[in-house]
Order: structure tokens, then C-alpha cells, then sequence
């Protein structure tokens, strides 16, 4: 549902040379093997019910797994649920109709929860308006109508993945305060990349954290995934662009480049990520092709005003909101969707590799509101 990455549907582009000479230090220069596509026309060993079987395994294992990750969401979100479920449903309990007060009080809850002013009065206003048409006209479908607008905040910010032109790769771009989990993600992404059939390489862009670029690194060994660096100290934009320019050489489907984290009120370090976006269109016009704002979610309103200030220096398309597991304000989703109209993505459910999810909006809504 979801191309972040492109399957496979050029040539093998292997065959290209390897940049000469690049600058570069590889500190994992093996190479993940071309996943290529998997044989359909041979029979499946052990036949066809075999393969029934455990194509059924694998479902009821799918099914496990979703359940679970949609328990773990729900526990994360609970002090939002607290408010948008519980909360909200106690307010149109043993009411008969909508009027003011409800309303007012339903506004107070949606601002307590995070959803932010400007959502909040949106949404209200919207409201008082069907209720004097008597499209809603009981508590219970005050409630389905604020569910509704929840999601079509959600659904307005939704925007495809912008691919590269054919022969490059596409590059993701991860930007964020300190310790949100933007390395984190890119371990888990690459994962993820890979397993839709890319060929994904990574640049240490954190030059700043001291073994930064081992724990980059780490992840690249961890995925097989060649990581371009350079020492401590060296200029990001220049590390990037030699991992780019690498990149292109050989055929890799996605770059994707870690960067230091950095408080979003300070401006130099807002003018290194400029300068970082700057240098890559040198190569590729196109790039970044998404730069992906990691934000933590435990961090309230903050995380507006960091994805506001960020999308400032360099306009961001994509989040993901991380942390999800612990116990997370999620109203703050519907406050930066609302303001900057930028999909959500990926939410982080956990430290594992394999603890990011796709974001889907009516997943979240349900482990939001559904009782
Ligand atoms: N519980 C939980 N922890 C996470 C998640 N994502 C990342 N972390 C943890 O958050 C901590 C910081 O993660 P990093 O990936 O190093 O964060 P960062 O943004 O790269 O940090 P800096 O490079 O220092 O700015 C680590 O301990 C991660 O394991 C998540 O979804 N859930
Ligand atoms: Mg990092």
C-alpha cells in the first residue's frame, strides 16, 4: 500500500562502475545481494498444500502480530484514549441532546488532549454547524462526527512518497531534535526497504555525537548495508554528497542519510541542514526526495512547534512519530497534520528492528476511539 521504497522494475543496475576515487570512507563495504525477484513459475517444495499450510501459517501469524501491535498501540496512546474515548464518552452519556455546554466542554477536551487550537476549532465549528442542520442530532453521533473529522485531518496531510527519475536513488533525508530515535528508524527502515526489494545504503550525516557514526554503522552491519562515512568533525553536507554521488555510481534504489540532532530553535544548525539539501541537488535536483522529521511522541506540544520550525529550514513531507509504546500524547498527530498538511508515515512502537509500523490512519483512530 505504501511505495516508500520502488520495487524493482529496472535492469539490475550493478553492472555500472563504482565511482573512482570518491573521498569516501566505506566502513561496511559488503554489499547487501541484489534481493532480485523471487521465482513464481517453480512449484512450491512439498506441493501445493504444503504451501496452503504454511501460507495459512503465516496469516494466523500476521494475525497474532496485528493484534498484538494494535494492543501495544492502544497501551501507548492510553492517556490520549483517557481523554478522547473515555472522557468523551462519559461527556454524551445520559444526554439527550447537543447544546452548548456540551460543546464547549467537548472543545476542552479535544485541547486537552493535544489536538491543538486550530484543530480544535475547526472541528467544533464544523460541528455546531451539523448540529443546527440535524445532520447530528444524538450524543452518540457527536461522537462517530468527531471521529470523522479526526480522520479527515489525517486524510487531508496524505501525500505519496516522491520517487527518483529512473537511474537513481532516492533519497531520504531523516532530520529531528537529539535522541527522538532518527538512527533508530533508519535501522528499521532499511529493513523494511530492503525487504520490498531495494538496495539501500546509508550516510553517517551525524558528524557532530561521538560514535554516532558506530551506531549508524551497526545498523549497517546488522542489515548488510554498506554505510558511508567520514571521521568526527567533517562536514555532514560533504558526507552526504559523497554518499550520494557513491550511490548514484552504483546503482543503490535508496540513500538514506542520518544527521545530528539539533534543537530546532537554533539557526545554525538549521542552515547545516540547508546547506546539506543544497549540496545534494548539485547531483540530483530531485533530492532530497523526502526528508523525514522523526518526532518523539511523548513530547506533547513540543513536537509542533519542532515540526514547524523544521519544515522552516528545509520543508519536510513526511514524520515519524516515535515512541508510540511508552505513553504518548497521540493528540499532538492531529495538531501537526492540521498545520502543515505533511503525512504521517512510520510510528515506532519499540526499540526491536522490527517495531516500525506503517502509519495508517484508521488503525490509529481505532486504537484511539474504539471503546
Ligand atoms: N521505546 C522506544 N524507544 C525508541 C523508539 N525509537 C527509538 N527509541 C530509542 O530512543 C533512543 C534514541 O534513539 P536514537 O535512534 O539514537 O535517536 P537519535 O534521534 O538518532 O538521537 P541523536 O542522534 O542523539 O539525535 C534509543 O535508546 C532508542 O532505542 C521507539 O519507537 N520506542
Ligand atoms: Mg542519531
Amino acid at each position: 500500500m505504501f511505495g516508500f521504497g520502488k520495487k524493482k522494475t529496472r535492469p539490475e543496475a550493478g553492472g555500472q562502475a563504482p565511482a573512482a576515487g570518491a573521498p569516501v570512507v566505506e566502513r561496511n563495504a559488503s554489499e547487501p545481494p541484489a534481493p532480485g525477484p523471487v521465482a513464481t513459475d517453480q512449484p512450491p517444495a512439498g506441493g501445493r498444500l504444503a504451501q496452503a499450510i504454511a501460507e495459512r501459517a503465516d496469516r494466523q501469524q500476521e494475525g497474532e502480530a496485528g493484534r498484538s501491535f494494535f494492543r501495544g498501540l492502544r497501551n501507548g496512546l492510553a492517556r490520549t484514549r483517557e481523554v478522547l474515548n473515555a472522557d468523551i464518552a462519559e461527556l454524551v452519556t445520559g444526554r439527550k441532546e447537543i447544546d452548548e455546554d456540551l460543546l464547549e466542554e467537548l472543545e476542552m477536551l479535544l485541547v486537552s488532549a493535544d489536538v491543538g487550537m486550530p484543530a480544535t476549532t475547526r472541528i467544533i465549528e464544523d460541528l455546531a454547524y451539523r448540529v443546527k442542520l440535524r445532520e447530528v442530532s444524538d450524543p452518540q453521533g457527536l461522537l462517530e462526527a468527531v471521529r470523522r473529522q479526526l480522520a479527515d485531518i489525517l486524510h487531508r496531510a496524505d501525500a505519496p512518497v516522491r520517487q527518483p527519475a529512473a537511474g537513481r536513488p532516492q533519497v531520504i533525508l531523516m532530520v529531528g531534535v537529539n535522541g527522538v530515535g532518527k538512527t533508530t528508524t533508519i535501522g528499521k527502515l532499511t529493513k523494511q526497504l530492503q525487504a520490498e526489494g531495494n538496495k539501500v545504503m546509508l550516510a553517517a550525516g551525524d558528524t557532530f555525537r561521538a560514535a554516532a557514526v558506530e551506531q549508524l554503522q551497526a545498523w549497517g552491519e546488522r542489515n548488510d548495508v554498506p554505510v558511508i562515512a567520514q571521521h568526527t568533525g567533517a562536514d555532514p553536507a560533504s558526507v552526504i554528497y559523497d554518499a550520494l554521488q557513491a550511490a548514484t555510481a552504483r546503482g543503490f534504489d535508496v540513500l538514506i542519510a542520518d544527521t545530528a540532532g539539533r534543537l530546532h530553535t537554533k539557526s545554525n544548525l538549521m542552515e547545516e541542514l540547508k546547506k546539506i539539501v543544497r549540496v545534494m541537488k548539485k547531483i540530483d535536483p530531485d533530492a532530497p526526495h523526502e526528508v523525514m522529521l522523526v518526532v518523539d511522541a511523548t513530547t506533547g506540544q513540543n513536537a509542533l512547534h519542532q515540526a514547524v520550525q523544521f519544515n522552516a529550514a528545509v520543508p519536510i513531507t513526511g514524520i515519524t512519530l516515535t515512541k508510540l509504546d511508552g505513553t504518548a500524547k497521540g493528540g499532538i498527530l492531529f495538531a501537526i497534520a492540521e498545520r502543515l498538511e505533511v503525512p504521517f508515515r512510520f510510528i515506532g512502537v519499540g526499540e526491536k528492528i522490527e517495531d516500525l509500523k506503517h502509519f495508517e490512519a484508521d488503525i490509529f483512530l481505532d486504537a484511539l476511539m474504539k471503546p
